[in-house]
This record gives C-alpha cells, sequence and structure tokens, in this order.
C-alpha cells in the first residue's frame, strides 16, 4: 500500500488538521524537490492549520515527471521525517492540491498561471535554472533555456520562460499578477529573479516589462533547512513510521528557517504560524547564512571528497577538519554586519551542531554539485569584501585551493561548467596551478583574479591540500 487520502495513520504521525477537500489554489510552486516538501509545503501545511484559507499549493515540476505522478497516486500526500540524536518523527504534508509536470503537460501549467486564484508563485529551482550571467547580474542569453525562452516565449522551459509568459496572460487577461517568491539560495533573490523576468520580458515586449514593472512584487527570502536527497534508507525509515509506503518520503533535521521580505500585494498565507519571520530587509539574513552554512558547506564538501568522506557528518567528526570549517566561519562572520534578533556566535555554534547531526547523512557531492554556481556569493564576494576592509582573505583562498584540489582529485564535476574545469584541471602548470581557473571566463571577479597576492594563497592551498 502506498500513502494516500484513504490511509489511516499511526496516532503518532502528525497530519492535516484542516478540510482538504475543500482546498483551493493560491500558490503555484516551480521545483518540485526534497527542499520545497521539507520547507515551504511544511510552513504552508502550518498556516493552513492554525487559519485555514485559499492557500493550496499547486506542485510543478518543470521536467522530470516521476515526482508528479507520485503525488498524483499519493493524492498530493508526502511525508517528512525529522531526525535528530533525539529520535525520528513523521508528519504527512497536505498542502498540495494539484500537480503538473511543465515538459509533458505544458498548456495544464499555462492554465494554473492563468488562473487568478494563483497569488503566488514560489521557485525552488536551483542556481543553475536561472541563466544568470555573474559578470553583469543579467541574463545569460547563451544559457539553454533562455535561449529557448527568448526564441518561443510562448513555449517556456526555464523558470523565468514561465513566469514571463504567465505574467503575461495575467496582463492580457486583466487579471492581478501573482507575487514572485524566490526560495533559492542566491543573494537578493528577489532583486536578481525581477531583473531577469524584466529583461526576458523586455526582448519580448517592452510594455510587458513595464507593466511588470509597475504591478509584480519579488519579495527576497532567506530559506534554510538541511534536506538530503532522498535514498532507500530515507523511505524505508518513512515507511516503518507510516505503516505505508510513501515514494515522496525525505527527511531532514529539526531547523527550519523562512526570512521574508512582507510584500505581498494579493495576499499570503499566515506562515508566521509555522515560525517564519517577516522583515522588512531580508538581504542581512540572506548574506548571513549564504556566508557562514553554504560557505562553510561547500569548503566541508570539497574536504570530505578530498579525504574520501561520504557525508558532512564525517567531515565534521575528523577535528582537524572541523575547525577548518569552525575557521572559515570565523573569517566569514567579519564580513557581515550585523543582523537584527541574531546572535552571530550562538547562530555559528548552531551551525556546527547541526552539521554535525549524527542522524542526518547529508553526501558531500550532493553538495559539491554546482560549484561554480555557488562560489560568487558563498566564498567569493566575502572574499571581495575583506580584501576592500583591508584583510587578506586567506580563509577564502583555501576554500577554493580545496576545491580546485578536490576537482584535480575527482578528475571529474557534476557541474554546468564542467567542460571548463576539466579543461583546466588538466591545464594545471606547476607553480602557478590556479591559473587555468582563473582564465575561465565570468568565474572570478577582477577584484579577485586582478590580485596577485590573493591568487598566491590559493595556489598556496592547491599545494598544500593537493593528494599524490
Ligand atoms: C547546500 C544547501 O547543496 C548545497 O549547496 O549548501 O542545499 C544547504 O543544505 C541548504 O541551503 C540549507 O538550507
Amino acid at each position: 500500500m502506498t500513502l494516500n487520502a484513504t490511509t489511516s495513520l499511526p496516532a503518532h504521525v502528525q497530519r492535516p488538521a484542516y478540510p482538504r477537500d475543500e482546498l483551493r489554489p493560491g500558490i503555484l510552486h516551480l521545483g518540485l524537490g526534497a527542499f520545497h516538501r521539507a520547507h515551504q509545503a511544511v510552513y504552508t501545511d502550518d498556516a493552513l492549520n492554525a487559519d485555514f484559507g485559499p492557500w493550496g499549493i499547486v506542485a510543478v515540476n518543470l521536467r522530470s515527471p516521476k515526482p508528479v505522478q507520485d503525488l498524483q497516486a499519493q493524492d498530493g500526500l508526502f511525508s517528512v521525517v525529522t531526525r535528530s540524536a533525539d529520535g525520528d518523527s513523521a508528519r504527512v504534508i497536505g498542502a498540495t492540491c494539484d500537480w503538473a509536470c511543465a515538459a509533458e503537460d505544458p498548456d495544464a501549467v499555462l492554465a494554473h498561471l492563468a488562473d487568478a486564484r494563483i497569488r503566488i508563485v514560489t521557485l525552488t529551482v536551483t542556481e543553475k535554472a536561472y541563466g544568470l550571467d555573474p559578470d553583469t547580474g543579467g541574463l545569460d542569453h547563451a544559457h539553454p533555456s533562455v535561449a529557448a525562452d527568448l526564441q518561443h516565449p510562448e513555449r517556456p522551459t526555464g523558470p523565468i520562460g514561465w513566469l514571463v509568459e504567465g505574467l503575461r496572460l495575467r496582463r492580457d487577461a486583466g487579471t492581478a499578477p501573482f507575487t514572485v517568491l524566490c526560495c533559492d539560495n542566491l543573494p537578493s533573490n528577489g532583486r536578481v529573479v525581477r531583473r531577469l523576468v524584466l529583461e526576458l520580458a523586455e526582448a519580448r515586449d517592452p510594455a510587458l516589462a513595464e507593466w511588470i514593472a509597475d504591478h509584480v512584487a519579488f519579495p527576497c527570502s532567506m530559506v534554510d533547512r538541511i534536506v538530503p536527497a532522498a535514498t532507500d534508507d530515507t523511505r524505508a525509515r518513512a515507511a516503518a513510521l507510516l505503516g505505508t509506503q510513501d515514494a515522496l518520503a525525505i527527511e531532514t533535521e529539526p531547523f527550519i528557517q523562512w526570512v521574508i521580505e512582507d510584500r505581498f500585494p494579493q495576499g499570503r498565507p499566515d506562515w508566521q504560524a509555522g515560525g517564519a519571520v517577516f522583515a522588512s530587509k531580508v538581504e542581512p539574513y540572506e548574506k548571513m547564512k549564504l556566508r557562514l552554512l553554504n560557505g562553510a558547506h561547500t569548503l566541508i564538501a570539497h574536504l570530505g571528497v578530498l579525504n574520501g568522506l561520504e557525508h558532512v557528518r564525517d567531515v565534521m567528526a575528523v577535528p582537524q577538519l572541523a575547525a577548518l570549517a569552525r575557521a572559515h566561519m570565523a573569517a566569514a562572520v567579519q564580513t557581515l554586519d550585523p543582523v537584527p534578533g541574531i546572535d552571530l556566535d550562538a547562530y555559528m555554534d548552531d551551525l556546527i551542531a547541526r552539521f554535525a547531526n549524527p542522524a542526518i547523512a547529508h553526501r558531500n557531492l550532493q553538495i559539491a554539485m554546482d560549484t561554480t554556481q555557488k562560489l560568487p556569493q558563498r566564498l567569493l564576494s566575502p572574499a571581495v569584501d575583506a580584501l576592500a576592509a583591508g584583510d587578506d582573505a586567506a580563509a577564502f583562498a583555501r576554500a577554493v585551493g580545496i576545491w580546485i584540489a578536490a576537482l584535480k582529485h575527482r578528475g571529474e564535476a557534476d557541474d554546468p561548467r564542467k567542460d571548463d574545469l576539466i579543461a583546466a584541471v588538466q591545464a594545471m602548470p606547476e607553480g602557478d596551478a590556479s591559473a587555468p581557473f582563473f582564465a575561465i571566463p565570468g568565474l572570478f571577479p577582477q577584484a579577485l583574479s586582478g590580485n596577485r597576492d590573493w591568487r598566491d594563497r590559493v595556489n598556496a592551498a592547491i599545494a598544500e591540500w593537493s593528494r599524490a
């Protein structure tokens, strides 16, 4: 048996306390991955429990139909298993009321986007899906889905293309637009997505771009929860807790955080019910999280690759490696302004404990994926800020050097710039090993590639961490 609306769940499993058959769509989510299920879906479930309203989620996956088929088979239900040293608990989330795969059924997705009941579109599509040109902060016209969406805007393929076409349908129908809420790990994520949407709209119809600029809100948000990719173990654990199979089961840590800029002209759910915080400025929280959590994560992931350690917790179990993660945070925190309501020392202590959570098997290779898309906000912009403040930015050079040493060690990469990276690994000269990486177009900002001292520090780290 698989989980569905008729499953009778054990008493210890939390389940929706609201009338699911009365749920109406209010949010369309793009990117039906594990992170969405463990984060925005949980907050929305909490909001519906606290104050039931028309905020059902239409879950859209852009490419793979698999999770959509699973949702269909399970009446939109899935479980979230929370794991810590204290034990495991399972909860069934009921906030999803409809679903579609954009690649298989584009008309259904367009109909949902055009539906005036959809008042918010949320996104978790990963950094690389946006088609962001790191050099300009604008749209990369050579990005495959951007190029396709410039050519055939009425048949979108990428997230920005879907947003623009959805907003065009709303404008043409004279209906109020949806608010766009980016939930990916990009700095100033709302502002970035707004710019990309406006650029794509402008290329198609300047009047549409103007209408979007005047009418659509793009609040920024900082999201946080560690959610490893699900494995057979995950599904087995969930089945034991639920008493039934769940193809969409995921496991995660107890910690969850969402800081959102409160700009929702068409309204929003009561996400505070689940602990979301609304702030007038989200950037300080984003910067804190990207530089402390994600920056250290990227470092840890590559330390893991270099040392043959599979999971983040394994790296944290080696005192010298854990000390490096801590030292990295100590340098990164120097690049931050105070963050309202946050004790940064306590935040860093919590991060160390979260990374070490023995019940969470977060694979280093998962985090090492797409490092070129993650470097700017995690390691390079804090390095630039540190140098500008007169610091040597050595910690960031070390992390970059460790990344390069790990690439060399593996001889492969799971990264959209894989070809450039492999070519650079093969061209690494004696003495100035990082040179081919600094020559990759658009990867390093001039403030770093033009700084001999910083580059030498990267070279020293590569030499120190390269395995024979
Ligand atoms: C990780 C993040 O895979 C990665 O790059 O650093 O997914 C991280 O687990 C989340 O941002 C935590 O909120």
